[in-house]
């Protein structure tokens, strides 16, 4: 199968991070020929270090990297064409798959929800000018939406990783992180400017543990890299997305945002705190009730969710982080972790559910 995918970035990187994980899959584990359309390359490049942001096409990584420019290059449409995030494909391009003898299957890859109406929405089709048709596919959490981006060897490689801690050392060497000494806590920090950053460094100070916490660039700048108390903040450089991976697998708390990281936090299995991405009228705040709702955690890890996502005061915030680092109440939240993560990944994985839905509509059009 030949497949195009359509990413427009909106800001940051969760935007190819998703469109990159999915298209690498495709093109791995089902050896689709794939062509991915990005219109920013340097937000690409820094993701993957081997994409050339002055190239308008490339290889890189298995895949065709196309610079997705106004007017768009007058490429043929493949077997599928997948937008993400409702970004429209060039109108020209969309006259091309019309014009095909049998139109290309058209998915929209739509925002992940934890939200109850993706299962009644997801694979619906809706017909377009033309008579062609788009079909939504929503990523989620249950087996009747389309699942959560994961890779075949992911949670094995994890596991490994996760049992030897010579490895997990060597890998935090490699990264620029030497230390977290086996005493030592190791909690990840990516979050949006908002989050209440200054508090977390705080309360982690005047605990009673060790801790180190990683924070990658741009993020939390207010922040020195220093010494204070019983806290040692380590800026990190920008990392690959498969190594950022390793990085989650070996923090025993990590703080994400967005959609991507959230989702790779989960498969860490280890306790997350989630930053989620502001929309306007609030939608955001029935997404991470959602979530919640499913999400298996203590009462004040819950809890502490809504505050660091602004819904009280930085002071509580300080106190339910004070909480869930109680040795006990930590304890439950990693076994509640480790069980989520497990449970998620019994289901089958959003490339896999995406590829064989689209066969599926292929055949059935035959
Ligand atoms: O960067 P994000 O905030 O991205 C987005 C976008 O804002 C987007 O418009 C919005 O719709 C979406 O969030 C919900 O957060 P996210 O989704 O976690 O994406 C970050 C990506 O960057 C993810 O693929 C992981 C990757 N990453 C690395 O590869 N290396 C790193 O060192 C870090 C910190 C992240």
């Amino acid at each position: 199968m030949r497949v195009d995918i359509f990413c427009r970035i909106v800001d940051n990187y969760g935007d190819i991070g998703v469109c990159w994980r999915l298209a690498r899959q495709l093109h791995l584990e089902r050896r689709w020929q794939v062509r991915l359309w990005v219109d920013d390359l340097a937000v690409v490049a820094r993701l993957v270090p081997s994409v050339d942001p002055r190239r308008a096409a490339q290889h890189a990584d298995g895949l065709e990297v196309v610079h997705w420019t106004r007017p768009a290059p007058p490429l043929m449409p493949g077997d599928v064409v997948i937008e993400a995030f409702a970004c429209d494909p060039p109108a020209e391009f969309v006259q091309r798959m019309r014009d095909q003898v049998r139109p290309p299957v058209w998915i929209n890859l739509e925002y992940l929800s934890a939200e109850d109406w993706v299962e009644s929405c997801h694979a619906l089709p809706s017909p377009q000018p033309g008579g062609l048709r788009k079909y939504f596919f929503f990523p989620g959490f249950t087996p009747a939406t389309g699942g959560l981006l994961r890779e075949g060897g992911l949670l094995a490689e994890r596991d490994a990783l996760q049992a030897d801690s010579r490895e997990r050392a060597a890998f935090l060497q490699r990264i620029g992180l030497p230390g977290p000494h086996p005493e030592e806590r190791l909690v990840t920090l990516f979050c949006y400017p908002d989050a209440p950053a200054t508090t977390l460094a705080d309360v982690l100070a005047a605990g009673n543990e060790p801790t180190v916490l990683a924070i990658p660039p741009g993020v939390a700048p207010y922040l020195p890299d220093a010494v204070r108390g019983n806290l040692r903040v380590m800026r990190m450089p920008f990392l690959p997305q498969p190594d950022y991976d390793r990085l989650l697998w070996s923090a025993d708390l990590n703080f994400v945002r967005g959609e991507d990281s959230f989702v790779r936090a989960q498969w860490a299995g280890r306790p997350l705190v989630w930053h989620i991405y502001p929309q306007a009228e609030a939608a955001h705040v029935d997404k991470l009730h959602a979530w919640l709702r499913r999400y298996p955690a203590p009462a004040a890890a819950h809890a502490l969710q809504g505050a660091w996502n602004g819904e009280t005061a930085a002071a509580r915030f300080g106190d339910l982080l004070a909480q869930v680092l109680a040795p006990e109440v930590f304890q439950l939240w990693r076994r509640a972790a480790r069980q989520w993560s497990d449970a998620l990944g019994a289901q089958a994985d959003l490339a896999t559910k995406l590829a064989d839905f689209c066969q599926k509509v292929q055949e059935n059009s035959a």
